[in-house]
């Protein structure tokens, strides 16, 4: 379709990790609960702009390469270990052909030694970005003002 010159759309997304202490329940390889997510930063549906979300998990995992079709994209597993988590973004094909390479280091443990481990208070890493498009096509401008 057409593009449109001198016009660029960005788009607030937040990604990182939640993760729970399993405390009385933890086993030795199974101490957290953790889920790695993007998200809209205002929680708006990203399912409008992202096709496919494909979170490469360390190779302890069984099929460590766990791929997301559709909203919300997010992954939920259970582990004792941090390591980081190569999430790759695919776009609707009228908006970008190219995917996008984020990287997010799990965090379960808590940073500082005075907090200690507790199953009640999550540990949660997020960073905030901004997916950035130039030369949009109309028809991706205008599924982004409806927004
Ligand atoms: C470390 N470099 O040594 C890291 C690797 C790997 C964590 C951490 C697997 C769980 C499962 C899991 O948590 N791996 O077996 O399902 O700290």
């Amino acid at each position: 379709g057409k593009k449109l010159k001198d016009v660029e759309i960005s788009i607030p997304i937040v990604y990182g990790n939640i993760a729970f202490w399993l405390g009385k329940k933890a086993s030795e390889y199974h101490s957290h609960k953790w889920t790695v997510y993007v998200r809209g930063s205002t929680n708006e549906e990203l399912g409008q702009f992202i096709k496919r979300a494909v979170f490469q998990l360390h190779s302890s995992f069984n099929n460590p390469t766990r791929v997301v079709n559709s909203p919300p994209f997010e992954l939920s597993e259970s582990g004792w270990g941090e390591f980081e988590i190569a999430i790759t973004i695919y776009f609707h094909s009228d908006i970008c052909d190219k995917p996008l390479n984020l990287y997010h280091h799990l965090k379960l443990y808590p940073e500082d030694e005075n907090s200690s481990m507790s199953t009640k208070k999550p540990v949660v890493v997020e960073c905030y970005d901004e997916i950035v498009f130039p030369d949009p096509s109309e028809a991706f401008l205008a599924r982004a003002q409806s927004h």
